[in-house]
């Protein structure tokens, strides 16, 4: 999608500090940081959220979540633990419409989330 902030940076349009990648997904450093380790993984077809999920998207999501541990794997924080979210609408504070997953880390976080 032309006017996609994420579809661009997956393109090359537009930089970003990427730190993992592989045919069907892209990981990036988020440019507001929550955490210490804070990476956006997300699909190189565009898909608007977590909603829109089917079983037709099970290679992609296998995929993103295996991209998610090693990312987590590579900023050393898979043992001292991490979190993976997709926010999902308003109330969650979806902002960017392309499927990501949050891998945050390096810091306790609290549950539940504010
Ligand atoms: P969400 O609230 O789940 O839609 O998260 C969107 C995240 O995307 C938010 O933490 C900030 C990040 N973000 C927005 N625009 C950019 C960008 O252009 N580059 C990068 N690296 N991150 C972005």
């Amino acid at each position: 999608m032309a006017d996609c902030i994420f579809c661009r940076i997956v393109a090359g349009e537009l930089p970003a500090d990427v730190v993992a990648r592989t045919p069907r997904c892209l990981a990036f450093r988020d440019l507001d940081p929550k955490a210490p380790t804070h990476v956006l993984v997300v699909p190189v077809d565009h898909i608007d959220h977590a909603g829109e999920l089917g079983p037709e998207h099970a290679d992609m999501l296998a995929e993103v979540f295996d991209t998610a541990r090693t990312v987590a794997e590579g900023d050393g924080v898979a043992a001292s633990g991490y979190r993976l979210v997709f926010n999902v609408g308003d109330d969650a504070g979806n902002t960017v419409p392309h499927l990501h997953l949050h891998v945050l880390g390096g810091r306790p976080m609290a549950w539940p989330p504010g």
